[in-house]
């Protein structure tokens, strides 16, 4: 099996085009003298028709824009590698899972859902995590989720799905927002949504960055190996960086101040080098265990907890590479579910098995073509010869007077490859069945696992998701969806469904046995879906909260702090938190009331990255105001107490030494403060030794979400 060192051998097959030295040219190829100046009859007179030149390049323009992906619009990507650090040859023949060491070119794009391509990246939303691994055997697409669940059991629902989540039809509103009434209303009908409803509003819907979110394959796919032998398995990105998440306050602020806030960390990150990293894992079912669960393994809105089946970790993907051009790169790559390779299979989960229709049809109305493959970032490295002929715009130049299988005027080629060739033969899966439009009665537990992932929440958590509702809900115009989901969201936790009520000035709906009040809409009265609430073989699970997750570590690579300036600045104390900054991997970033350089105490100077115009708290994980004789600027100065108070209501670490601890503690949270908490770093000592570790260490907490008034406590 031939390995990838590095991209740069992918890198060959796309076509590259660099203007650098090079003479302006027409799209023909002709050189252009005047590129400034339209053909006119006269200096003043009108333009000419024969201008060829304006044609050409108007049309072009006319013609640049795409039409966005239906859902996943707003996204962003970089190149990178794949490599196995643990083979499992005994569980897939997958070409690229068999070598330890061996590496496979990757590209990853991860995406908001509900957003058009120009909106906020900091959206209550789910987040697409879409890998497609260029492997010797052909492409292989991982196209997965920040979260391991879906709103719905069958694909025949998605659209209805994706019309209620989107802006309304009549006017357009709201943009990548999920509080209004057609989704709510929607949700409400469908009970199936609850377990996927508790993760979207979780903090999990609001990343802290893409470089700190798990992905998860959602269905259950199958591995099959040499023997044709099948396992059933479950896909899992694990972060290096830990999950993490911001508060719902500080993103919809991030949404204004920088609502490329995503697109423009993972940029930065793969600039610095601070390589954004995941580990692959993978949860093996054996064949015979299909029907051991009281969940079906088929049911997308169902995880497999960790506790029963443990992850185990298979390779890493290490993205370190930005792309050259968004279009060319990020716009254009057309992933699948069913791209996959020999060694990889399917299941009957009737959600994936709509997808794997869908994603070629949309490739076909976005990219406008069958031969969307030809297009550089979605070549196959390995080599395609068969007997797909022309459509549009087809880049590859078939020679010969054979596209016909089978034939013998090319000498029966291409030739069909037998299994042991690297063929690809579907799992020998016995079915025998009758033709229904039903749902297996194993897909009606609505409620067992939203109740699991709830309970597996710190108090904190579950204070975020009440608050998150009472915000959706609280958007909604329509009093009956309200009381609608109120009634669902007791079949999860009584004490829930209370809390976001007291929210709401409104009561919870006692359970009644009608359709109605179960979500079900008084068309399906009757139907094949009353929903039901399982027992769960565990009762909580560390793996569903951010908190408790075992991919955490207190790693601050990458984070940024704010450094509040002013002239007078002691210049040893930047220095000497800036160097334990970097010593971390993490960034200190000098905000000064101008741009330009700052004098400091010694006479030195130090140039300011940002001003307080162009920073704000929200876009910072920390702030230090370190000490020297700018005490008063800073002091009488708004935006200082700005970047205080709304770093301390987002949780995060503030610290301050020498004159400058007077600022914080006379800042105005601090009276609403019972004990000076671990995240509030002060010390009056301008000398202290420890002060730059106490504050690293308080760093890598990330979050001091007890800070909070909490809903729990
Ligand atoms: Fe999908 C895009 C993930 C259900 C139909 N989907 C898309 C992308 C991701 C996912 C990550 C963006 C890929 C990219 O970056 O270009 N989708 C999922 C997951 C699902 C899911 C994890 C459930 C487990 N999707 C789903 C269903 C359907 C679709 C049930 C249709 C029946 N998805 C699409 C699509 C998109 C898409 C309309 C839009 C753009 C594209 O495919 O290329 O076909």
């Amino acid at each position: 099996m031939k390995n990838f060192q590095d991209e740069k051998q992918r890198d060959l097959s796309i076509n590259k085009s660099d203007g650098t030295n090079k003479f302006l040219t027409t799209d023909q190829g002709v050189r252009i003298n005047d590129d400034n100046n339209s053909l006119k009859a006269g200096e003043r007179g009108p333009s000419l028709l024969e201008d060829f030149i304006l044609r050409e390049k108007i049309t072009h323009f006319d013609h640049e824009r795409i039409p966005e992906r239906i859902v996943h619009a707003r996204g962003s990507g970089a190149h990178g590698f794949f490599e196995v650090t643990n083979p499992i040859p005994e569980l897939t023949k997958a070409g690229f899972l068999q070598e330890k060491g061996q590496k496979t070119p990757v590209f990853a794009r991860f995406s908001t859902v509900a957003g058009s391509r120009g909106s906020t990246d900091l959206a209550r939303d789910a987040r697409g995590f879409a890998v497609k691994f260029y492997t010797q055997e052909g492409i292989y697409d991982l196209v997965a989720n920040n979260i391991p669940v879906f709103f719905i059991q069958d694909a025949s629902k998605f659209p209805d799905l994706v019309h209620a989540v989107k802006p309304e039809p009549h006017n357009e509103m709201p943009q990548a927002a999920s509080a209004h009434d057609t989704f709510w209303d929607f949700i409400s009908l469908m009970p199936e949504s609850m377990h996927m409803i508790m993760w979207v509003m979780s903090d999990r819907a609001i990343p802290r960055s893409y470089r700190m979110m798990e992905g998860f394959g959602v269905h259950t796919f199958r591995f099959v190996n040499a023997e044709e032998q099948s396992v059933f398995v479950k896909f899992h990105w694990k972060p290096k960086l830990g999950t993490h998440g911001v508060a719902w306050d500080e993103a919809q602020k991030i949404s204004g101040k920088n609502p490329d806030f995503h697109r423009e960390d993972l940029w930065e990150a793969i600039e610095m080098g601070n390589f954004p990293e995941w580990e692959l894992g993978v949860q093996i079912i054996p064949d015979k265990d299909e029907h051991k669960y009281d969940f079906d393994l088929l049911d997308p809105t169902k995880i497999v907890p960790e506790e029963i089946v443990p992850v185990t970790i298979v390779g890493r993907i290490v993205l370190n590479k930005n792309p050259d051009n968004f279009f060319a790169e990020t716009e254009q790559i057309a992933f699948h579910p069913g791209h996959i390779v020999p060694g990889i299979d399917f299941t009957n989960d009737p959600l994936l098995q709509g997808r794997l229709f869908s994603y070629t049809d949309t490739q076909l109305s976005r990219l406008g073509s069958p031969n969307f493959h030809e297009i550089p970032i979605n070549r196959s490295v390995a080599p395609i010869h068969n007997n797909q002929r022309d459509g549009h715009m087809r880049q590859e130049i078939n020679t010969g007077r054979v596209s016909y299988h089978p034939n013998s005027l090319g000498g029966g080629c291409p030739y069909q490859a037998k299994i042991a060739e690297g063929g690809f033969s579907s799992f020998n899966e016995r079915i025998d069945a009758h033709k229904v439009r039903e749902r297996s009665e194993s897909f009606n537990d609505h409620f067992g696992q939203a109740k699991l992932f709830f309970n597996s929440q710190t108090d904190e958590e579950k204070s975020h998701i009440v608050k998150a509702l009472r915000f959706e809900l609280g958007k909604v115009e329509t009093t009956a969806i309200r009381v609608r989901m109120l009634g669902l969201l007791s079949q999860v936790d009584r004490q829930l469904a209370e809390k976001v009520a007291l929210g709401l000035g409104a009561t919870v709906p006692p359970i009644l046995e009608t359709p109605i009040n179960k979500g079900v809409s008084p068309e399906n009265e009757g139907g094949n879906q009353e929903p039901q609430t399982v027992e769960q073989a565990v009762e909580s699970s560390d793996a569903l909260s951010m908190v408790k997750n075992p991919t955490n570590s207190p790693t601050i690579a990458s984070r940024k702090t704010a450094i509040i300036c002013a002239d007078g600045v002691s210049e040893a104390a930047v220095m000497n938190i800036k160097k334990a900054l970097k010593k971390e991997d993490a960034k200190g970033c000098i905000i000064a009331p101008h741009l330009g350089s700052i004098v400091t105490d010694s006479g030195g100077a130090i140039a300011a990255d940002f001003s307080f115009l162009t920073a704000s708290s929200v876009l910072f994980d920390a702030v230090y105001i370190p000490h020297g004789t700018m005490l008063n600027e800073l002091a009488e100065n708004p935006e200082v107490m700005e970047f205080l108070n709304d770093a301390y209501k987002h949780c995060k670490v503030i610290g301050a030494d020498g004159d400058a601890s007077s600022i914080v503690s006379g800042a105005p949270f601090v009276a609403e403060m019972t004990n000076y908490d671990s995240g509030i770093v002060l010390t009056s000592d301008i000398a202290s030794p420890g002060f730059a570790q106490e504050f690293i260490t308080a760093m890598s907490q990330h979050r001091f979400w007890q800070r909070e008034p909490n809903l729990y406590n």
